[in-house]
């Protein structure tokens, strides 16, 4: 793992690579976690405003998942959350990422920082995928229902991957999903010419 901070270098960069946006809590490092099937990869924490550095984890020596910090955290210093906010933009804005996992909570309608973060990457072209988090909180029979309408009210095609870190649900299909991105991005290369 290579973590950067305000002013940090990134790693040298791969033809794929793909990060995780969402509010603080709302369980992104926990879903590096669980795709990875390793508890220890990034850290989590119960409280708000744990990952503080844009951190780049190399998944199967192909491609870059990218964990950032959270937006929203209430709680935190003004000057915090303005660090953090620049961390994230001079990372969205550097033209790395090719595809962005977008984390809302599906028992949550979204919040006015979430719309702003929506808007953001609809505003700037970069695709992306919308995830349900914490499915398991909810019941079963509701999860699909509740999940697309979260992407709903976010202004989006009515689709969201309902997803839990504790139980799995939503991993066969968000990593069928990576493998779709994977390629898109190997293609695009190859679409490219020569340097
Ligand atoms: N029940 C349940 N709890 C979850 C799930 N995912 C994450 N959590 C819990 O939510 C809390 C926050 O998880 P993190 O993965 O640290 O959240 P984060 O989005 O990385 O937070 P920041 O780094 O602060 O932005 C932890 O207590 C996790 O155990 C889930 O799918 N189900
Ligand atoms: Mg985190």
């Amino acid at each position: 793992m290579t973590s950067a901070g305000i002013g940090g270098e990134y790693p040298s960069a791969l033809p794929c690579e793909i990060a995780i946006v969402g509010k603080s809590n709302v369980g992104k490092s926990s879903l590096i976690n669980r795709l990875a099937n390793n508890q220890k990869l990034a850290k989590t924490s119960a409280s708000p405003g744990k990952t503080r550095l844009v951190n780049f984890f190399l998944l199967n020596k192909a491609f870059y998942l990218v964990d950032l910090p959270g937006y929203g955290f209430a709680k935190a210093s003004k000057a915090e959350q303005k660090s953090w906010g620049e961390l994230l933009e001079r990372y969205l804005s550097s033209g790395r990422v090719k595809h962005l996992l977008m984390l809302i909570d599906i028992r949550h309608t979204p919040t006015q920082d979430d719309l702003q973060m929506f808007r953001y990457l609809i505003y700037y072209g970069i695709p992306y995928t919308l995830i349900a988090t914490k499915s398991d909180k909810i019941a079963k029979s509701k999860r699909r229902q509740e999940a697309n309408k979260r992407a709903k009210e976010l202004g989006a095609p009515p689709f969201a991957i309902p997803f839990s870190s504790e139980t799995g649900e939503g991993r066969a299909e968000l990593l069928d999903r990576i493998g779709q991105i994977y390629l898109d991005c190997m293609n695009t290369k190859k679409d490219l010419p020569e340097e």
